[in-house]
């Protein structure tokens, strides 16, 4: 039995969720999930500090590894648990794929994390408003990109559903989320593509995705 620590609605533990319940792995029968983070405390103690000296979540605990960092945990969850064969494992397949994961990582959060963390865990008074603004507007432009990449395919990486694709969409939730509830500071633009690439993996895929609160 693997031990996920974490609270659901981080997107960093969504991320593996969404991973188990793609490879079948059930809570309760393969895996247990313990609330930690944010108002479940529990990430900055010793004992949690010994697993993850980054004191953040999510951490896979099976048997003897500890792992921390959330791709790395769905990599090794897709490597050692797909017994169904979910994902590809052709590697220019899965290389395709890991790309978005690292542009998830290195650019695509960096640059929303900003609006995301204004607008949802900073109260009103000390908000930068300016800054919460240029970080929208510059991961919409970067969404761009992602309307081109669909535009002749269904998934990111080609014609297959791969980890790539629950990274970035986990990123379009937020962003979507963000402008819904702040239109006039984070307009969207309606990327066609996007909607319909979203919607696609919503209705076909094991895991329901709900707002980051
Ligand atoms: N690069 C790390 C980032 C982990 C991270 O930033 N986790 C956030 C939640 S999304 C966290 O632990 N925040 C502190 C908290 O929840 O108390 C990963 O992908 O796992």
């Amino acid at each position: 039995m693997m031990t996920l620590w974490g609270r659901k609605n981080s997107i960093n533990v969504q991320k593996v969720l969404w991973c188990l319940a793609e490879l079948g792995l059930e809570e309760k029968r393969d895996f247990t999930r313990i609330d930690a983070g944010l108002e479940y405390g529990v990430n900055k103690s010793p004992e949690y500090l010994k697993m993850n000296p980054n004191g953040l979540v999510p951490v896979l605990q099976d048997g003897d590894l500890i792992l921390w960092e959330s791709h790395t945990i769905m990599r090794y969850l897709a490597k050692k648990y797909d017994s169904q064969v979910r994902f590809s494992k052709d590697a220019g397949i899965q290389a395709a794929s890991e790309k978005w994961m690292d542009w998830k990582l290195s650019t695509l959060w960096p640059t929303l994390r900003v609006a995301f963390l204004g607008l949802m865990r900073t109260p009103e008074p000390e908000r930068n408003y300016e800054a919460i603004k240029k970080s929208f507007a510059d991961s919409d432009k970067l969404l761009g990109m992602i309307d081109i990449t669909l535009a002749d395919r269904p998934y990111l990486s080609g014609q297959s559903f791969e980890l790539g694709d629950m990274c970035i969409a986990l990123g379009v939730n937020r962003w979507v989320s963000l402008s819904n509830l702040h239109p006039d500071i984070c307009p969207r633009t309606d990327y066609k593509n996007i909607a319909k690439w979203y919607q696609q993996i919503q209705e076909k895929t094991l895991f329901q995705i709900t707002q980051q609160t």
